[in-house]
């Protein structure tokens, strides 16, 4: 039996394979005939409409297996459950598309006092924003950074004095434990305008070290830890514990390697080896850090052929731990493999961070059903309502990372059906 486990794995292993080798042919024939007429604007739209044709066919065949094989994993599950599950998810995803007209009538959380009173009126919601303040990096300091980045893959930096631009770190800290006490998964951090501020601190950060302007993904989320005899099971906003990259390698660079985009981490406790720090695998330890047409490059670490073996496709030995005190900000490639560690029974303090990435603004930009991706001045017009949005689209948009071990916990969020 075990044998033909094994076959089986290593068959559709070889077939993955075998699929991106054929996806990347296709990929070139089609830039390459793209290139050939690009001197014909309607020649190029209809090969651009052809090849986005098959793209929209895949997608649709691939939605319908995904939707046949969660149909069967729900008749094998408690029905309760799955009853459940489709509720909260397919209220998250109204709000995503119709922000908080999708909560019914009186609903606490379309309040700005409700918010704030969270808070215990350390953060606040509506204020006024002011996207003209710049984080300035002297070229020293830039230079660094880059030299750090170049390198490894990832950089850290600790010299941004957060209370100089009304980043009160400890009152971040300390509402998102607030908002775990009330049930709200950590993302609804970004109802406030603090966690905006610190955002367009951030800016200051990555243009200078990517020497071009960016634009922020509406993918950024948040964690918040608990200790491991707390809660063992992956409610939302918990470490992302699986070696993984963000983006393969051509997502997240240009051909020779200059980077498109930065994955921004920032603790607002303290991140340290007991309570849940970040890990990176410098590049020098990665064999597949550019292989993006390769098996094993989106799939750093998987599950063995037997549920008690892990395969991971990285030089291990070279991992490195990541302690960071509150408010260093941490930023890797894309395409870097990293993960984040549990908190520990031993901790006082359970890790709490935020997470961003920001894109080049010149480079296309993931697309998702809710807001798009920001410019620095936008991030200062953002209503209660968009803001819900953009939390809820962030479990969805991570929500992989939660149903994958035991269940999607939907108790984690009941202030939104109440
Ligand atoms: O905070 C963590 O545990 C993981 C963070 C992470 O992997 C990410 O932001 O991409």
């Amino acid at each position: 039996m075990k044998i033909f486990t094994k076959i089986k794995y290593q068959l559709k292993r070889e077939g993955w394979a075998k699929q991106n080798m054929i996806r990347d042919r296709e990929e070139r024939w089609a830039l390459e005939s793209i290139l050939e007429c690009c001197d014909d604007p309607i020649k190029v739209a209809g090969l651009v409409r052809l090849r986005l044709g098959h793209l929209d066919r895949r997608a649709k065949r691939e939605t319908g297996e995904a939707k046949h094989a969660q149909e069967d994993r729900k008749d094998t599950v408690s029905t309760n459950k799955g009853e459940q599950f489709t509720e909260v998810e397919t209220l998250l995803r109204s709000i995503v598309t119709d922000g908080s007209e999708a909560l019914r009538a009186g609903h606490p959380a379309a309040t700005v006092d409700y918010w704030e009173a969270l808070a215990a009126g350390r953060l606040h919601l509506g204020g006024s924003q002011d996207a003209s303040q710049e984080v300035a990096i002297p070229q020293s300091e830039r230079e660094s950074l880059q030299a750090q980045l170049g390198q490894g893959g990832y950089l850290q930096c600790s010299t941004i004095a957060w209370g100089a631009y009304g980043v009160d770190l400890e009152a971040i800290a300390a509402t998102m434990e607030a908002l775990k006490q009330a049930g709200w998964p950590p993302g609804f951090i970004f109802m406030y305008d603090e966690a905006w501020a610190l955002a367009r601190v951030l800016w200051g950060v990555v243009q200078p070290v990517l020497g071009h302007e960016v634009e922020l993904e509406p993918s950024l989320t948040a964690f918040q830890l608990s200790t491991s005899q707390e809660n063992d099971t992956k409610t939302i906003g918990k470490n992302f514990g699986w070696p993984h990259r963000d983006y393969n390698f051509s997502e997240s660079n240009y051909a020779d390697g200059t980077p498109k985009c930065l994955s921004i981490w920032l603790p607002v406790t303290d991140a340290t080896l007991d309570n849940g720090c970040m890990y990176v695998v410098p590049k020098e330890f990665d064999p597949e850090y550019e292989l993006d047409g390769s098996y094993g490059h989106m799939r750093p670490a998987i599950e063995g052929s037997d549920s008690l073996s892990t395969e991971l496709r990285f030089g291990f030995q070279g991992s490195r731990a990541l302690p960071a005190p509150a408010g260093t900000v941490l930023a890797w490639h894309g395409n870097l493999v990293h993960w984040g560690s549990p908190c520990h029974c031993t901790a006082s303090t359970p890790r709490a961070s935020l997470a961003f990435t920001f894109r080049r603004s010149d480079v296309e930009s993931m697309h998702t059903k809710g807001p798009q991706k920001m410019k620095k001045s936008e991030t200062c017009e953002l209503n209660l309502s968009q803001r819900l949005q953009l939390a809820c689209q962030s479990i969805m948009l991570y929500k992989s990372w939660y149903t994958s071990q035991p269940s999607f916990d939907v108790d984690a969020i009941p202030p939104l059906l109440a």
